[in-house]
């Protein structure tokens, strides 16, 4: 293991326009929390920092959708994601607010020094416009085709799908995402960062310094930007959310959102700080701080190109010694997505799974998306849980201390002389700390999550070889030695797990009631973990079986989002043949009333009803069986047609049609009127 250093580690600054999902916890929260927690563990001095990202075209956009404000928007979310993120254990030393005055203040004082000391481009340039919005159009307010890889949908600043970053003026066909008009140019003056200044320097550090540390596909997307050239880009934009251009001739623009963002990182370590009594200049100025940022693929040219473009020129930052971002994860098969709700939302899963976070933690760990797109299944999630959280983990466990309260009084028996199997499994064990440290401080924290499964298994295997339950009636003397080294792999794995599965470390900790100063090089080093007749606790459930009813609860809920989009997808149909005034006043159209209904027999679809529709009272047969409960719609308003020819359906003679349209989950809605009418008052 490395001496023990000082950690700056921070994740992405999730936007507040949408709850925590899955992919942003497999890529970026989860791992990242792995390594702090493994920092702290192994005595080193960390500060693990996030928080929301609250300005940018994102939250501007969200708040239009919804028709509210931007601060109503980032009130709700970070409320939502705060919340979450604190439930699932994410062991942040600090989750702030970009929204917060510390951060505004850094921010401005950031782009002030920079402008200052004539790091800026001022520019008077032409800018996408959208006349009807009255409104420059940067970032996500345009969309249109990625001049590099031709995505029809690229943003003005990004295309999600190669990831190039971009000027808004590069899109081929831009349309502005506010009204859908061809945006015109209009004159704007904005201060631009030129990037192609710090291109050499960039080139040497990325590519030279950290060649063999960084992960091949941070490094490839940091060589493709570099040897494309790097341009001026602007860092302010025309908009009225974000945080003020604190210069003249900067009235009514901010700075773009990704020039604040990152910042926020320092002005959240500055609130930490503050509170905590420490100095947060150790933590971005001291040139034996590591600082690590854990990030989604999609962020890497900011992380890697832009911020410390902008912490070079400030002159005093340390820069990142690794971004190791990740790839992303998909779900049953397709693209994770907030806005088609195509999502496993943490805030659900806490509901849906109490008390059960260490079982998504350790699925989204065992199956992260480090190197290349993973998929995140049900299927695979009920899997890990009951095969090997369950059955290996769990159960080891709890044949560990079932049987050393069944035999012992729950009192740690003395070890006789090992046997070679016993020499073999705490030489074993023995090495397990520094396996999964040498993992984790090469972020394969998928690899550090197996061998962590590993020390489970050699415990269970132990025990089922050994077999104390049998020896016990012919060797008693035996079973002491055997319960002895069992309970040493239990207190391993209670100290070894906690950066995996934290609440399960914590609860395995008070089971054994292990001395919490019990440190992770102790593992390797100490001979003995539990002390002779040392009083562990009773047995209680680390994990509970999933069940596949809760699995398909879980489909049936993706299978409903699906089913939505493809109706809300659904193309409208063409306009029918044209007709004249005479056809339509052909058409008796009528208010009427339903009196009774009844399902009509063997047929799936059809209810027989009894429409009082002014006129008279008469039967109509419709096919809205799979719609509604005869029941439910006693009373309901309806509109009929009146005067189509009666005809039989299943022996019964139906006298006009109710008049109904499709919801969008695939199911039958009456076209009712909006007040209590007269039945048998005519629509025309
Ligand atoms: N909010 C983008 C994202 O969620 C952004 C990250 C900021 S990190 C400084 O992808
Ligand atoms: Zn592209």
């Amino acid at each position: 293991m490395n001496s023990p250093q000082r950690y700056t580690i921070t994740a992405a600054l999730p936007y507040t326009n949408g709850p925590i999902h899955i992919g942003h916890l497999a890529g970026v929260y989860v791992p990242g929390d792995i390594y702090a927690r493994f920092l702290r563990a192994t005595g080193n001095d960390v500060a693990y920092i996030c928080g929301s990202d609250e300005h940018g075209v994102a939250i501007s956009m969200k708040a239009k959708k919804e028709g509210i404000t931007p601060q109503q928007v980032i009130d709700k979310y970070d409320g939502i994601i705060r919340r979450s993120f604190q439930d699932f254990g994410i062991s942040f030393d600090n989750y702030s607010r970009t929204s917060r005055e510390i951060h505004h203040k850094t921010a401005s004082d950031f782009f002030l020094k920079l402008y200052n000391d004539g790091e800026f481009i001022e520019e008077v340039s032409e800018q996408l416009y959208d006349a009807e919005a009255d409104q420059f159009l940067a970032d996500r307010f345009v969309i249109g085709t990625c001049p590099k890889c031709g995505n029809e949908e690229s943003y003005g600043d990004q295309c999600e799908k190669c990831g190039t970053s971009h000027n808004a003026t590069d899109l081929i066909n831009p349309k502005s995402a506010i009204t859908g008009n061809v945006p015109t140019l209009k004159q704007t003056k904005h201060w631009f960062l030129p990037l192609d200044k710090h291109e050499a320097f960039l080139r040497e550090w990325i590519l030279k310094d950290h060649k063999s540390d960084w992960k091949t596909n941070v490094l490839g997307q940091c060589k493709s930007w570099l040897d494309d050239g790097l341009r001026p880009r602007a860092v302010t934009r025309d908009l009225d959310w974000g945080i003020p251009v604190p210069v003249e001739g900067g009235e009514g623009k901010v700075l773009y959102v990704w020039f604040d963002a990152p910042i926020g990182y320092i002005s959240a370590t500055k609130e930490w700080a503050e509170r905590e009594g420490k100095n947060w200049e150790d933590y971005w100025k001291k040139e034996d701080t590591k600082l690590v940022h854990f990030i989604g693929k999609d962020n890497i040219v900011f992380h890697c190109i832009i911020f410390p473009a902008m912490l070079k020129a400030h002159g005093d930052y340390i820069l990142p010694d690794n971004v190791p971002a990740n790839e992303f994860l998909n779900l049953e098969g397709n693209k994770l997505s907030t806005s088609k709700n195509w999502a496993v939302w943490l805030h659900e899963y806490l509901e849906d799974f109490p008390g059960q976070q260490d079982v998504l933690r350790y699925t989204l760990t065992a199956n992260a998306p480090e190197n290349k797109d993973n998929d995140f299944t049900w299927k695979d999630f009920q899997a890990k849980n009951n095969n090997e959280l369950v059955a290996i983990f769990g159960n080891f466990i709890n044949r560990v201390v079932v049987l050393t309260n069944k035999y012992y009084n729950g009192q740690v028996p003395p070890a006789g002389d090992f046997s070679e199997v016993d020499e073999d499994a705490v030489e074993q064990l023995k090495q397990f700390p520094g396996i999964i440290a040498k993992s984790i401080e090469r972020y394969r924290f998928r690899e550090a999550s197996q061998e962590l499964m590993n020390l489970a298994r050699l415990g269970n295997k132990y025990l089922a070889d050994e077999e104390p339950w049998k020896v016990i009636k012919q060797d008693e003397e035996r079973v002491k030695t055997i319960m002895n080294v069992a309970l040493q792999i239990a207190t391993a794995l209670s100290v070894l797990s906690e950066p995996f599965l934290p609440f399960t470390s914590a609860k395995l900790k008070s089971m054994l009631n292990v001395d919490e100063n019990l440190s992770w090089e102790d593992v390797a080093e100490k001979e003995v973990l539990l002390p002779v007749n040392h009083q562990i606790g009773k047995a209680e459930l680390l994990f509970a079986k999933i069940e596949d009813k809760e699995i398909e609860a879980q489909l049936a809920k993706l299978e409903a989002t699906k089913q939505a989009n493809e109706a809300a997808n659904k193309i409208v149909e063409p306009q029918k043949e044209t007709i004249d005034f005479e056809d339509f006043t052909k058409m008796d159209i009528r208010v009427g009333t339903i009196l009774e209904a009844e399902k009509v027999a063997k047929a799936k679809k059809l209810l027989q009803l009894k429409v009082d529709v002014g006129i008279d009272v008469r039967t109509i047969v419709s096919g809205i069986a799979e719609s509604f409960k005869p029941e439910d719609i006693i009373g309901q308003q309806v509109t009929v047609l009146c005067n189509l020819a009666p005809r039989k359906i299943r022996g019964v003679e139906s006298q006009g049609m109710i008049l109904m349209t499709d919801t969008p989950d695939g199911k039958l809605a009456f076209v009712e009127p909006q007040q209590p009418i007269k039945n048998g008052s005519e629509i025309s």
